[in-house]
């Protein structure tokens, strides 16, 4: 009997034992393995859920941004062009108004050294400079406005010595671009010598246009300008400044019955009035 109670309790305990120890184990290996894959799951999901919804927040966010982007520069990239483009229409407008209606209207100047004048055809054409200091009206403004009623000429020269002159032509007018600019210019008066008579009749030449009456070479690229040059000049103001006496004959701003072809005098102004 002793022996079958022992028995009895020993098997109950060990078993007991065994059993829990057993249970223990199965369970949280159980539970590890379920909570790994539960985890794992739950965690991709979650973590798809908030990439794709940061994403796209952030996506959207850029997408605005440059959307904002692109519209301020469009926006200021056409405001500066209507602003330059009214800007210089009405510039040149008031300006070219006032020289066919009003009074003296400058269309070329020289003071100094800073702009370039040896240039092309076009540049002539359109005009370029600073209105204030160095220009060149533009050939065709100059047409357009010797074409609506009788101008005359007047040509302003000073030198390095303090002296100046000037020259007068009753008649001037500017033809159109089919006809090369050509030039009238008559019925001088003044006290710098009738330079500019010479050139009467003469087409506009620039150094990528040769109108000039000699065949064998360029005479605005030889001395150096854009101008209504025969063959080739006794004015060029249009020329290089080279300021006051110098070797390079004929290629200064010279007017060749006041100094010579080798003076580059120091300010020069043409202006036309309307008759
Ligand atoms: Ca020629």
């Amino acid at each position: 009997m002793v022996g079958r109670s022992v028995g009895r309790s020993v098997g109950r305990s060990v078993g007991r034992s065994v059993g829990r120890s057993v249970g223990r184990s199965v369970g949280r290996s159980v539970g590890r393995s379920v909570g790994r894959s539960v985890g794992r799951s739950v965690g991709r999901s979650v973590g798809r859920s908030v990439g794709r919804s940061v994403g796209r927040s952030v996506g959207r966010s850029v997408g605005r941004s440059v959307v904002a982007c692109v519209f301020v520069f469009v926006f200021v990239f056409v405001f500066v062009f209507v602003f330059v483009f009214v800007f210089v229409f009405v510039f040149v407008f008031v300006f070219v108004f006032v020289c066919v209606y009003v009074c003296v209207c400058v269309f070329q100047r020289r003071v100094d050294n800073t702009t370039d004048f040896y240039l092309d055809w076009k540049s002539y054409k359109d005009g370029f400079g600073d209105l204030t200091r160095n220009f060149w009206l533009g050939n065709d403004n100059l047409h357009a406005i010797t074409a609506q009623k009788n101008y005359s000429l007047r040509v302003d020269l000073a030198d390095f010595e303090g002296h100046t002159r000037f020259a007068e032509y009753a008649d001037f007018a500017v033809a159109n671009e089919d006809n090369k600019y050509r030039l009238t210019v008559r019925s001088y008066s003044g006290t710098a010598g009738d330079s500019l008579g010479y050139h009467d009749g003469m087409a506009f030449s620039t150094r990528d246009r040769d109108n000039d009456r000699l065949s064998d070479v360029s005479c605005a690229q030889l001395r150096k300008g854009g101008w209504w040059y025969n063959g080739c000049q006794y004015a060029n103001l249009n020329g290089l400044y080279l300021g006051g006496a110098n070797t390079a004959t004929g290629e200064g701003i010279s007017w060749f019955h006041w100094h010579g072809y080798q003076y580059s005098l120091k300010t020069v102004a043409m202006k036309i009035r309307p008759q």
